[in-house]
């Protein structure tokens, strides 16, 4: 069987406000193994791929320009759980209300926008995490 892999981007917002390598240094300090990274501007076509859940809902479209307003670091990481454990160590969606300790919580801020700039993305399941490193991997 072969390892747990996740899909993490830093989004736009991370990358603009230099906490990409801190980012990443939490995310290796706990543990879990990078396995692969580049640092790529997406296109509307990836994030419609990577965002298809989220059509439709008020913050799509925003969510959508948010993502193409600069450059993002896109990794896979691997390990045990490695999905879960992410997405705790990012913490929950809205920065406002999400934990100290965690990225979004220590990082992160409500700006007033009508997305939430909230630093980093973790794929959710095995299957949308094979689907998301196949987007931004090939
Ligand atoms: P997640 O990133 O915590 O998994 P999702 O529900 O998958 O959250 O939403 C994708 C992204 O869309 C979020 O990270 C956030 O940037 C934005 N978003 C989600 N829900 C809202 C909302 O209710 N208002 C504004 N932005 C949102
Ligand atoms: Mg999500």
């Amino acid at each position: 069987m072969s390892a747990e892999r996740t899909l993490i981007l830093v989004k736009p917002d991370g990358v603009a406000r230099g906490l990409s390598g801190t980012i990443l240094a939490r995310v290796e300090a706990k543990g879990y193994k990078l396995v692969d990274m580049k640092f790529v501007h997406a296109t509307r076509e990836i994030l419609e791929a990577h965002y298809a859940e989220h059509v439709g809902k008020p913050f799509y479209e925003p969510l959508v320009e948010f993502m193409l307003s600069g450059p993002v670091v896109a990794a896979v990481f691997e390990g045990e759980r490695v999905i879960e454990g992410f997405r705790s160590l990012a913490g929950t969606t809205e920065p406002t209300t999400a934990a100290p300790g965690t990225i979004r919580g220590d990082y992160g801020r409500d700006w007033g926008l009508k997305v939430q700039q909230n630093l980093v993305h973790g794929s959710d399941s095995v299957k949308s995490a094979e689907k998301e490193i196949s987007i931004w991997f090939g």
